[in-house]
C-alpha cells in the first residue's frame, strides 16, 4: 500500500513517519539515497507500508518543501520560535541577528522567545524587547519558572507547526514543558543527561500539539553563516527596507557609499546601533567565506 506522511523523528537511518495519526517506522529507498537525499524531520513524505507488518515501510519519495532551515535541521515549518536567554547564557544581539537573518534567507516566519524572565530586570529585558519590537518582530518574554508569558505563547502556536530553536542551555525544553506539562517525559529518549544532571535535547522530534507540531531541537554552539550571498544580507534586515530609497547607489552595501539611507538611519537613531553593528559583522564574515570558498 502507497500512503503518505510526516517525517516526525529520524534517527540512525530511520525515520518515523505519521501517517494519519499511525506511527510507521521507514526506512529510505535505495534509489533516494543515491540522489543524496537530505531527507530530515517535518519532510512530507510518499512511502510504501510493509504488506506483512502494518508500522514498517519505506519511503520512496520526498514531497516539495515549504521551506528547510539547516539550524535548526527541519523542514516546512509554519513558525520557528528563536530562542535565547536573557541571561545564562548571556543576551548576544549578534546570535540573536544571525539566527533572524538564517530564518529570513529561508523565508521562514520567526517569533522571537525571550526567556528566564525572572533572573532578570523588567527594564532591562523590556530594552532588548523593544528593539526588535520595533522592526515588527513578535517578541514574548518569558518565564518557564514562574509561568509569565507562557499562556499568550501558547495560544499563539495552536494547530501551528512550530520549531524551537536557538543555542544550548536558553530554556528551549524547559518552555515547551511549560507549553504543555509532561510533554518531554513521553519522548523520554531525545534527551541525554549530562554533568550535573543537567539534560541536553539530541534530537529534533515533532510533539502533536493542539491540532498542530511542537518540535524540540538540539541546541548550538556558536552560529555560521554559510550559503548565504554578502549581496543577499541588506535583504534580510527589514526596517532596512523603507530606508533604502535614499541610496544613491542600487545596490547599495550602506558601508562606504556616501549617499546611504540606511546610514542616515542609523545616525537618527531610527535603526537600532545593534542592529546596525550586526549587519556589518556579519556582512564581513559573508566576505571572508567567499573569499575563502574562492581560494
Ligand atoms: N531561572 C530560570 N531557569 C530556566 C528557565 N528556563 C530554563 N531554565 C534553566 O536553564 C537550563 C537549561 O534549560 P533547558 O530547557 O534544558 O535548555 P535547552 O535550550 O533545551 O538546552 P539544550 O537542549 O542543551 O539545547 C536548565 O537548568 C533550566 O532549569 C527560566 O525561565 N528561568
Ligand atoms: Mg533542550
Ligand atoms: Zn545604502
Amino acid at each position: 500500500m502507497v500512503t503518505s506522511g510526516l517525517v516526525v523523528r529520524s534517527y540512525s537511518g530511520y525515520y518515523y513517519v505519521d501517517c494519519a495519526g499511525v506511527m510507521i517506522t521507514c526506512k529510505v529507498k535505495g534509489h533516494m539515497k543515491q540522489k543524496r537525499f537530505s531527507l530530515c524531520t517535518g519532510d512530507r513524505v510518499q512511502l510504501e507500508v510493509n504488506p506483512d507488518k502494518a508500522d514498517e515501510g519505506m519511503i520512496t519519495a520526498i514531497l516539495p518543501r515549504r521551506n528547510y532551515l539547516e539550524r535548526p535541521t527541519v523542514a516546512n515549518l509554519d513558525l520557528l520560535v528563536i530562542t535565547l536567554a536573557l541571561v545564562q547564557p548571556d543576551f548576544s544581539f549578534l546570535i540573536a541577528d544571525k539566527l533572524l537573518i538564517l530564518a529570513e534567507a529561508a523565508t521562514v516566519p520567526v517569533l522571537l522567545v525571550l526567556t528566564k524572565a525572572d533572573l532578570t530586570a523588567e527594564e532591562q529585558r523590556e530594552r532588548i524587547a523593544a528593539v526588535y519590537r520595533k522592526i515588527g518582530y513578535e517578541t514574548f518574554v518569558i518565564s518557564s519558572k514562574t509561568g509569565e508569558g507562557i499562556d499568550a505563547l501558547r495560544k499563539r502556536l495552536e494547530g501551528k507547526v512550530t520549531a524551537f530553536g536557538g543555542p544550548s542551555g536558553v530554556g528551549k525544553s524547559s518552555a515547551l514543558n511549560a507549553i504543555q506539562p509532561g510533554v518531554l517525559r513521553t519522548t523520554g529518549e531525545i534527551s541525554t543527561k549530562i554533568s550535573r544532571g543537567k539534560h541536553t535535547t539530541r534530537y529534533t522530534e515533532l510533539i502533536p500539539f493542539n491540532g498542530g507540531y511542537l518540535a524540540d531541537t538540539p541546541g548550538f554552539g556558536n552560529v555560521l553563516m554559510e550559503n548565504l550571498e554578502p549581496e543577499a544580507l541588506p535583504a534580510c534586515f527589514p526596517e532596512f527596507r523603507q530606508f533604502e530609497a535614499a541610496c544613491k547607489f542600487s545596490p547599495c552595501s550602506h558601508t562606504h557609499e556616501p549617499v546611504c539611507g540606511v546610514k542616515d538611519a542609523v545616525r537618527e537613531n531610527r535603526v537600532a546601533p545593534s542592529r546596525y553593528a550586526s549587519y556589518l559583522s556579519i556582512l564581513e564574515e559573508l566576505k571572508e567565506n567567499k573569499a575563502r570558498n574562492r581560494r
